[in-house]
């Protein structure tokens, strides 16, 4: 009769456990944010904090597609300023609100506000100024 004695040089369960949590660590690594956040504006024109000569539109562009529910533009009389802005019935990435008119010399805010994917509402805001005599100042794409 022989004793048949395993020396396994190591534990399976401990592999198999490191080997989840390197693939956790990795996941976490690669995976971008957005992920498991919620999308947002990534980059409009104009950009936030910019000084432009005139505006007859803005651009608004997101991370990921979202329904547009509302845009609103408010310059620094807190008085609304009319847009020619309609409701997405499908999700997006890129939008254009054009105004109803050019903007006036102001400083302006733009709210705007969306629906992800899982129902969820998102909304941000950022800021422009408009002056026709100013020279073009170009900013780097808002983050926000
Ligand atoms: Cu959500």
């Amino acid at each position: 009769m022989s004793v048949i004695t395993r020396f396994p040089l190591v534990n399976s369960n401990a592999v198999y456990s490191a080997a989840l949590l390197a693939l956790a660590a990795l996941l976490t690594l690669v995976t971008p944010t957005q992920v498991w956040a919620h999308t947002s504006l990534t980059a409009s024109a104009p950009a936030n904090g910019q000084t432009v000569t005139a505006v007859n539109q803005l651009n608004l562009e997101f991370g990921a597609p979202l329904r547009l529910m509302s845009v609103s533009l408010k310059d620094d009389a807190g008085q609304d300023v009319a847009l020619n802005f309609k409701r997405s019935n499908t999700a997006k990435a890129r939008f254009v609100v054009p105004t109803n008119a050019p903007l006036a010399a102001a400083s302006y805010q733009v709210f705007w506000m969306g629906m992800g994917d899982d129902g969820h509402k998102i909304e941000g805001n950022f800021s422009f100024i408009v002056n026709p005599t100013a020279v073009a100042v170009t900013t780097a794409p808002t983050t926000e």
